[in-house]
């Protein structure tokens, strides 16, 4: 960690977290969702040829009930990840993505919010949609310290690609949580890691949010997803920023020079 930084959470102020308006530059925000568009179609259609059936005939949700019958049928690891909403890697591979994270003003931002010259971006990073009526892309409360063991202080920027509003679901916050313990995390359904305990003491809130904002919030911070109930498409990227390289040991993007470390 680079020296005398404060920690991350110390930045925050009550809450716990901070939403940046009108940010990021549209363009680059369009780029990347249109990108998205394009390849979820890609593996609906590939999903359609493994299945052997148009997914109208059923829809997108009532499949993810399915999963493990279909990996016991041999389900590719990129079409399990695109039954819960997540991308393939190599659309998360993408630079249009990181891009989002890179331009002058969100740079100079973020290092002024970190009190640091630089940051850098774990690589590749996490991208998601969510549409109406599919459950399993919906994420328990969760802090995300425990499944990003190899980061040592971070911030989670969250970017909605589309408009968060009451039935387009985005995130939903416990104020004040983040200066609280780490919490044992176990499995729930097709998720890894939900938080164990009674947190009903923290008031949640969802983010309403545009295209070009951020979230920002530290590694304790309990979250979920919102419940996604609109027609349109929720797409999003879940970005984890340090400040250094010392305080990783996975690969990253670099903002400023646009190269990516690789590390095995
Ligand atoms: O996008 C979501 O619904 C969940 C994202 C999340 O939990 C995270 O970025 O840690």
């Amino acid at each position: 960690m680079a020296k005398n930084a404060p920690l991350i959470k110390d930045l925050f102020g009550p809450t716990g977290w901070q939403l940046e308006r009108e940010l990021l530059d549209p363009a680059a925000v369009a780029v990347a969702r249109d990108f998205l568009d394009n390849r979820r179609i890609t593996l609906q259609r590939q999903f359609e040829q493994w299945l052997g059936e148009p997914l109208d005939a059923q829809g997108y949700g009532s499949h993810q009930g399915l999963v493990k019958e279909y990996e016991a049928r041999g389900l590719p690891k990129d079409l399990r990840h695109y039954l819960r909403g997540e991308f393939d890697l190599e659309t998360r591979l993408d630079k249009r993505l990181v891009q989002v994270l890179s331009t002058p003003q969100c740079r100079a931002r973020l290092t002024q919010f970190l009190e640091t010259d630089k940051y850098i971006i774990h690589y590749p990073p996490m991208t998601r949609f969510k549409v109406a009526d599919a459950p399993n892309s919906i994420l328990p409360p969760h802090q995300d310290a425990p499944y990003n063991a190899h980061l040592n202080d971070f911030l989670t920027v969250w970017v909605p690609l589309v408009e968060i509003d009451n039935d387009c679901g985005g995130l939903v916050v416990y104020d004040g949580s983040h200066t609280a313990e780490l919490v044992d995390h176990i499995a729930s359904g097709a998720w890894e890691a939900k938080a164990t305990g009674d947190h009903s003491r923290f008031h949640t809130q969802h983010v309403l949010m545009k295209p070009g904002d951020i979230l920002m919030f530290p590694p304790a911070l309990l979250h979920e997803s919102a419940p996604h109930r609109s027609e349109r498409v929720r797409y999003s990227i879940d970005f984890r920023v340090v400040r250094s390289a010392d305080d990783t040991t996975k690969s990253f993007f670099d903002p400023f020079t646009g190269a990516v470390t690789q590390i095995d």
